[in-house]
């Protein structure tokens, strides 16, 4: 895994809001990952949350939903192999040098697998989809296949995660839709990040992005997580919190129970593995 990160990485990532790292898994990295996600999205048939909460349905929308991604969330929590690698130490000590602090924690994982002639991804902000809210959130997206112009890679609008306010539009059928809450962005030209399987990209939580249609009869198969820096409290919104706790929490709480949101890595305890 090529984890480390140079200095003009880092002052990449904070001015452009976006980071794509070629060759991130070596061939055997990557291998072991596409069998795990295979492994864990199958064994998760139609829940789309570990504790079956949301399930896949046949509804006009679900059925949009599906073939603009299949989504698995979390499957750190439900497969020992996917537990191995999401809360991997190293992977959030490269979220927290781009972030800029002091130590991450999982917000969520998913697998997003465009099937063939899948729907596009339409423009979108992830933080405020989030249960809190801050500037130095981040995801990793790790292509599983090649991520091309015809099949769906990522696309990003550079610089915008700046002037970004904690608004976003769903990921609904108008992919557009972001811009009638940010005119200011409509005229910003849009950079597409194409990526060979094995490599992978982190974006800030409030850079814009979304993905083209998958064009191809081949799948577009990418794992991803969210990282909510350590200290981040709860802001009122639900995203796939649990109903009760959910229903626990205050505005202002401390997200910080490690079953839920694992704490893996911090500056005060860089080796610390989590259990
Ligand atoms: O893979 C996609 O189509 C969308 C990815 C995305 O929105 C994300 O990783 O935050
Ligand atoms: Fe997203």
């Amino acid at each position: 895994m090529r984890c480390e990160l140079t200095s003009e990485q880092i002052a990449f990532y904070q001015d452009k809001g976006y980071i794509v790292i070629e060759d991130f898994l070596t061939p055997e990295e990557l291998a072991t990952w596409r069998l795990r996600v295979d492994d864990a999205v199958a064994r998760r048939e139609n829940r789309k949350l570990a504790d079956g909460s949301e399930l896949d349905d046949d509804s006009e929308e679900g059925k949009y939903r599906r073939l603009r991604f299949v989504q698995r969330i979390n499957l750190w929590i439900d497969h020992a192999g996917m537990r191995e690698l999401i809360l991997d130490p190293r992977l959030g000590k490269m979220a927290s040098e781009l972030a800029g602090v002091d130590g991450m924690r999982i917000w969520h994982d998913q697998a997003l697998i465009k099937q063939p002639w899948a729907n596009p991804t339409g423009w979108h902000l992830d933080n405020p989809l989030w249960s809190y809210s801050s500037r130095d959130a981040l995801s990793i997206w790790v292509a599983l296949d090649d991520a091309t112009l015809q099949n769906g890679c990522l696309y990003f609008l550079p610089g915008a995660h700046k002037t970004a306010t904690f608004d976003t539009s769903n990921i609904g059928p108008n992919i557009s839709d972001l811009f009638d809450l940010y005119p200011q962005w409509a005229e910003l030209e849009s950079v597409a990040a194409p990526m060979k399987a094995g490599s992978c990209s982190f974006h800030n939580g409030l850079m814009p992005h979304g993905a083209g249609a998958n064009m191809t009869p081949g799948w577009r198969r990418a794992m991803t997580c969210g990282y909510m820096p350590d200290g981040s409290t709860f802001n009122g919104i639900q995203n796939i919190l649990p109903q009760d706790v959910f229903e626990s929490l205050g505005i202002g709480d401390v997200l910080d129970d490690d079953s839920r949101n694992p704490l893996i890595w911090h500056k005060s305890k860089p080796h610390a593995m989590p259990q």
